[in-house]
C-alpha cells in the first residue's frame, strides 16, 4: 500500500486545527502508519523546500514553518499521495475549493495549513526526512475489510 507524509504547519497546529484535520484523514480510510509533533529546523526546512530556496518569499516561509511545532503524519492507503493533493487543495488556499482543507480552513498561499508529498517518489524521500524506521509502524486495521474490496480495489 502507498505511503504519503503530511505536516499540519503552524498555521493548523496554532488556529487548533490538529484534531479536525486528523479526523478529516481518518473519516476518509486512510492508516496512520506514523504521527508526531516536531519543531523543524532551517537545515530541515532548506532540504525539505530545495524547490523553493531561491524564491523571494523563502525567508518568510522559513518562518512560517518555524512559528511553532508541527505534526508530521506518515498516512497510508490505495493511491493516497493523490488522494492526499486531492483533501488538500491547491497551494493557493484562498483559490482551494470549498471540502478540501485548504479551502475549509485558509485564505493564504503561504499559510496554507498542511504540507502533502506531490508524488510518490518525493513522499519516499520526505518520511525518512520526517520519521526514523521505528517510528512507522506497519499494523492492520480490523475495519480494513470495510475499507477495500479483498482484491485491494
Ligand atoms: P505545495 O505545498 O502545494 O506542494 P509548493 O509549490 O511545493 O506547494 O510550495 C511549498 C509551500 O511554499 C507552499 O505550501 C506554501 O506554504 C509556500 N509557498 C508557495 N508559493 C508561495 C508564494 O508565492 N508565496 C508565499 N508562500 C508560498
Ligand atoms: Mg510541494
Amino acid at each position: 500500500m502507498e505511503s504519503t507524509l503530511v505536516l499540519i504547519k503552524p498555521s493548523g497546529v496554532e488556529r487548533a486545527l490538529i484534531g479536525r484535520i486528523i479526523a478529516r484523514f481518518e473519516s476518509k480510510g486512510l492508516i496512520i502508519a506514523g504521527l508526531k509533533m516536531m519543531q523543524l529546523d532551517e537545515k530541515i526546512l532548506r532540504e525539505h523546500y530545495s524547490h523553493l530556496v531561491d524564491k523571494p518569499f523563502f525567508p518568510s516561509l522559513l518562518n512560517a514553518m518555524m512559528a511553532s511545532p508541527v505534526i508530521a503524519l506518515c498516512l497510508k492507503g490505495k493511491d493516497v499521495v493523490e488522494v492526499v493533493r486531492a483533501m488538500a487543495g491547491v497551494t493557493d488556499a484562498s483559490k482551494a475549493l470549498p471540502g478540501t482543507i485548504r479551502g475549509d480552513f485558509g485564505m493564504s498561499n503561504q499559510e496554507n495549513i498542511i504540507h502533502a508529498s506531490d508524488s510518490p517518489e518525493n513522499a519516499t524521500t520526505e518520511i525518512k526526512r520526517f520519521f526514523h524506521d521505528k517510528e512507522i509502524f506497519d499494523y492492520t486495521p480490523c475495519i480494513i475489510k470495510f475499507l477495500y474490496s479483498p482484491d485491494g480495489k
